[in-house]
C-alpha cells in the first residue's frame, strides 16, 4: 500500500489552510492533547509552572508548527520514495528530547488524535476520510521513526 499523489496533494493543501493561522491552531492542538490527556501537562516544560495553556508561547507554536510541517514532509517523502528518511541527527535528537521528557509509546496515539481534530477544526466541510487517512499514514510513519529511536537509546 503505497502513499498518492492524491494524499500528498491533500495533505500539502490542508497545510496551506492551517499555516494562515498559526497561533489558532497551535493552541488548538495543544489544547486538544491536554483535553484528551490531561496528564500529559507535566511533560512539558513551558506549561508545568502555568495554569492554563499559554496563549502566545513561542515555544509551544514553534513546536506546534514542526509537528504538522515533519508530518507534511513526511508525507512528501511516502509518495516520492515509499518510505521515511529523516536525517540521523534530526531523529536522535528527537528520540532523546522525548525519552527525557518521560514521553512514551501510547502517547503517540493521543498526538495523533489530536492533530485530526485540529486539521478537521481548521478544514471544516474540506475534512472527510481521505484527508483523514493520509494524514494518519504519514504521521503512523514519522512517529514510528521516532519512538524505534527512542527504544534504541534506553
Ligand atoms: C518536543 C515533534 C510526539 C511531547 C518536541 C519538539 C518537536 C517535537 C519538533 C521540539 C524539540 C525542540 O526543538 O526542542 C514531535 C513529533 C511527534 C511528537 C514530530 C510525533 C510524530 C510527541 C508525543 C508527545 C510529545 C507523542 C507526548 C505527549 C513532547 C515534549 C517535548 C516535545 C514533552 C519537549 C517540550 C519542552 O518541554 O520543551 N516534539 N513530537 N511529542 N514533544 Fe514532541
Ligand atoms: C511537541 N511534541 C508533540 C506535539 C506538540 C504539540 C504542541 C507543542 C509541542 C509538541
Amino acid at each position: 500500500i503505497g502513499f498518492t499523489e492524491k494524499q500528498e496533494a491533500l495533505v500539502k493543501e490542508s497545510w496551506e489552510i492551517l499555516k494562515q493561522d498559526i497561533p489558532k491552531y497551535s493552541l488548538h492542538f495543544f489544547s486538544q492533547i491536554l483535553e484528551i490527556a490531561p496528564a500529559a501537562k507535566g511533560l512539558f516544560s513551558f506549561l508545568r509552572d502555568s495554569d492554563e495553556v499559554p496563549h502566545n508561547n513561542p515555544k509551544l507554536k514553534a513546536h506546534a508548527v514542526k509537528v504538522f510541517k515533519m508530518t507534511c514532509e513526511t508525507a512528501i517523502q511516502l509518495r516520492e520514495k515509499g518510505k521515511v528518511v529523516v536525517a540521523d541527527t534530526t531523529l536522535q535528537y528527537l528520540g532523546s528530547i522525548h525519552l527525557k521528557s518521560g514521553v512514551i509509546d501510547p502517547h503517540f496515539e493521543v498526538v495523533k488524535e489530536a492533530l485530526l481534530r485540529t486539521l478537521k477544526e481548521g478544514l471544516g466541510e474540506k475534512y472527510n476520510e481521505e484527508v483523514e487517512g493520509a494524514w494518519s499514514q504519514a504521521y503512523d510513519h514519522l512517529a514510528l521513526a521516532i519512538k524505534t529511536e527512542m527504544k534504541q537509546e534506553d
